[in-house]
């Protein structure tokens, strides 16, 4: 048995693995020791690799859609079909009628070859991934405070810190050695504080939970602020020295009270004050948040809210302390880094500067697109109306994971042509023209960047089922036979340093420098050639940083006496995401049943229902039926589902209502009605038909 060193493919921790290979098999995987963020150890999901993975369950050729079903094609015809009806679809509709979603599972690499290929084969902007219903509005909004969207301090300085302040994120759920380290800091001494609607692991294990009203974060945040500022209780100095002038914010914030901020929130005055006292006079305080902070149509003002607080009080450029937005997917730090985002170029260079189109096109031998690229969801839009004719999704799913899964899946249908690379046939997957067998993680090298900006090496293990390849291979394949020569790279290692000769955020890394030690955190170039753990120590990218004055924005939609219920979703510790990967594991799929509303033991009463009572759930969007199981969890009138079961599609419900900036849709609030099934009557169960394409017929 050989082990060969590796890193998680699930969530942002980027945790190490050493995967165990017995015969050309990944028979199994045990933990690093010595690794800097998961200190020998890993979650259930990371231990449950070898299942997500297992050529059993893989797809190994390349499949064709003939008459409503698939046959299996040889690469020559399916890539042949790829570039001929790419190119159809341009010639018909322009340079921009196609896209590319990119994946934030896959490598650095093959993010780097998938805007390459869209901007410089396709010659669009068209080029974007999850982020956008993910962690944008971090991206847009800690651009404007900062300058930087990514995490601003290590996961490692959590040992350091004396506060922990964790908004909106089930840190022990999902990003569980991140979650594991902060109790261990509480346990030596730091205070930990939760602000969460739900009682979270986390946030009943906390010294202080604020469970405020979903959705009243910038009321909250805005609130703290006025308490820290009526007692001078800002830190006057890091303002004075680093912060442009908040004479705005001040004036802003003069006309809230406590009292007001209680009413809005849920919060009692005394608990508002103890929070704003303990966060502004702590030493180093740890500010960490996620999807309670992003997926709202508030989103970016959220995360500027987050930023305000955190400048306020200094709390950020030391070790222990930062403004931390828990990146969720093994790559998506890397996604957004490669520029697999319509805005930006590898290293967040600007695809709408000159000079950058210029140095671009100088360096892969090309013209640069120079309209304005559309976002994830703009492309479905565009498909709606029948302005974006072909697309390619290079592992994403969004038929379960995007809001308002009817509309995605009419936009697919009125697609010309639609490919997916994946590892396994997805929802999405089973509606494309074409679908092609990617490599898994374990079948190639390259690497990740986890949530701290850490680029962490992967190496190749074991061969790839049947023909299946690797997703920058393919990707060189098409851009060579739609006439561009720029992507015929011989390795990973070649794609990694074109990259970094381009990108000044990593010019100094090689895969050299990343084997050394558990890799390097970016900035990493002539001026930090060993890295960075810590960002802003100095000075932020933007010189001074901005405090913005905000004002709360509810929900798109409230609930009313249609729809009286609110409607969340979040995640389980024992499943990832669209599930695709962690439901292969027999272990993880007997630990959480599929396909519960989560609903507070007092409107159960109030209805005469029952734990377990099966129920249909209605939005204006669309509707689903599941079983309640009852939790002091949630509080009365919120009810809340995980996203993980295509049998169970809570995306049936939600609402892309948007955020202007960002366009992250409000994929935590909307409103549902909820009517009991007769008794005795099971609730429809679409995986009773999941070999079938659910959307063939649309
Ligand atoms: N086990 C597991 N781990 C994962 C994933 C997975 O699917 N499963 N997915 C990965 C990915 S892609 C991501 S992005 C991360 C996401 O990790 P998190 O950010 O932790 O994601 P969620 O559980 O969706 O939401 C976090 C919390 O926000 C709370 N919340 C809802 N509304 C509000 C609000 O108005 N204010 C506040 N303050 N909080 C609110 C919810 O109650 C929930 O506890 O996890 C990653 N890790
Ligand atoms: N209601 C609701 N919806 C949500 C969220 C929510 O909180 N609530 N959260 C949102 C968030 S934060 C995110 S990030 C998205 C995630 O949404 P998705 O990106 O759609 O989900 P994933 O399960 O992470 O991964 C998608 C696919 O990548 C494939 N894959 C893995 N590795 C590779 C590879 O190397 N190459 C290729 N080609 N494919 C690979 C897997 O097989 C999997 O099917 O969901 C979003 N949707
Ligand atoms: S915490 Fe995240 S990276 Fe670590 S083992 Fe679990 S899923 Fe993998
Ligand atoms: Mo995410």
């Amino acid at each position: 048995m050989q082990v060969i060193p590796s890193i998680c493919t699930f969530c942002g921790v980027g945790c190490g693995l050493g995967l165990r290979v017995e015969r050309g098999r990944v028979i199994g995987v045990e933990p690093q020791s010595g690794h800097p963020v998961s200190q020998g150890q890993l979650c259930a999901k990371g231990w449950s690799t070898s299942f997500a993975i297992d050529p059993g369950n893989r797809l190994t050729e390349p499949l064709i859609k003939e008459h409503g079903k698939f046959r299996k094609a040889s690469w020559e015809e399916a890539l042949q079909r790829i570039a001929s009806e790419f190119r159809a679809a341009q010639q018909a509709g322009g340079a921009d009628a196609v896209g590319v979603i990119s994946c934030a599972r896959a490598t650095n690499e093959d993010n780097y070859a998938a805007q390459k290929f869209a901007r410089a084969v396709l010659k669009t902007n068209n080029v974007d991934h999850c982020a956008r219903i993910c962690h944008s509005p971090s991206v847009t909004g800690l651009a404007r405070t900062l300058g930087s969207g990514a995490m601003s301090n290590s996961v490692a300085d959590i040992d350091q810190a004396e506060l922990i302040l964790v908004i909106g994120a089930d840190v022990t759920e999902n990003h569980a050695m991140i979650g594991a380290r902060m109790l261990r800091a509480q346990a030596r001494g730091a205070r930990l504080i939760v602000i969460d609607p739900r009682k979270t692991r986390l946030a009943r294990l906390a010294d202080i939970h604020l469970q405020l009203r979903l959705g009243s974060n910038i009321a909250l945040l805005n609130g703290l602020l006025q308490i820290i500022f009526k007692n001078g209780w800002e830190n006057a100095a890091f303002l004075a020295e680093r912060c442009e002038d908040i004479t705005p914010l001040r004036q802003h914030l003069a006309a809230i009270t406590p009292e007001q901020t209680s009413a809005a929130t849920g919060i009692p005055v005394a608990e508002l004050i103890r929070v704003a006292e303990l966060f502004s006079h702590s030493p180093a305080a740890f500010t960490a948040y996620g999807m309670g902070i992003t997926q709202f149509q508030s989103g970016t003002n959220n995360v500027m809210a987050v930023s305000n607080l955190v400048l306020a009080c200094g709390q950020i450029g030391r070790p222990g302390t930062g403004v931390n937005p828990l990146r969720g997917q093994n790559n998506v730090q890397g996604a957004c880094d490669m520029g697999c985002l319509p805005n930006v170029y590898p290293g967040y260079q600007k695809a709408d500067e000159p000079a950058v189109q210029e140095k671009f096109a100088a360096a892969w031998h090309t013209p640069m697109p120079v309209t304005p690229g559309l976002t994830s969801m703009g492309m479905t839009q565009a498909a709606l109306q029948g302005d974006l004719r072909a697309l390619m999704i290079i592992g994403e799913d969004p038929v379960v994971t995007d809001p308002d899964q009817h509309q995605v899946a009419r936009a697919y249908a009125a697609l010309d042509f639609l490919v997916a690379f994946e590892l396994t046939l997805t929802e999405t997957a089973k509606l494309a023209d074409v679908v092609l067998p990617a490599a898994a993680f374990v079948e190639k090298d390259g690497t990740f960047t986890n949530c701290e900006r850490r680029v962490q090496r992967i190496r190749k293990a074991v061969a790839a089922p049947g023909s299946a390849r690797i997703d920058w291979q393919i990707l060189g394949e098409l851009a060579a036979r739609m006439g561009y020569a720029g992507m015929a790279w011989d390795s990973a290692e070649a794609v990694f340093d074109e990259m970094a000769a381009l990108t000044p955020l990593f010019s100094a890394m090689s895969y050299a420098g990343l084997d050394k030690a558990h890799g390097l955190q970016w900035p990493c170039n002539a001026e930090h050639p060993q890295g960075s753990p810590v960002l802003h120590a100095q000075s932020f990218p933007l010189g001074r940083a901005r405090l913005f004055p905000l004002t709360q924005v509810e929900p798109a939609e409230g609930p009313d006496a249609g729809y009286p219920f609110v409607f969340t979703t979040h995640r389980f510790h024992f499943h990832y995401n669209c599930g695709s990967m962690t439901r292969k594991s027999p272990l993880l799929e007997r630990e959480t049943p599929a396909g519960l509303l989560l609903i507070n033991p007092q409107d159960a009463a109030k209805h005469g229902w029952h734990d377990l009572q099966a129920v249909c759930v209605r939005s204006r969007r669309g509707s689903l039926e599941v079983r309640l199981q009852l939790t002091d969890d949630l509080p009365p009138g919120t009810v809340a589902m995980p996203y993980h079961f295509l049998e169970a599609p809570c995306n049936r419900l939600t609402n892309d209502a948007m955020d202007p900036i960002s366009k992250m849709p409000e994929l935590k609030a909307c409103a549902v009605a909820i009517e009991p099934l007769a008794a005795g009557v099971v609730p429809h169960n679409p995986r009773d038909a999941r070999e079938v394409p659910v959307y063939a017929s649309l």
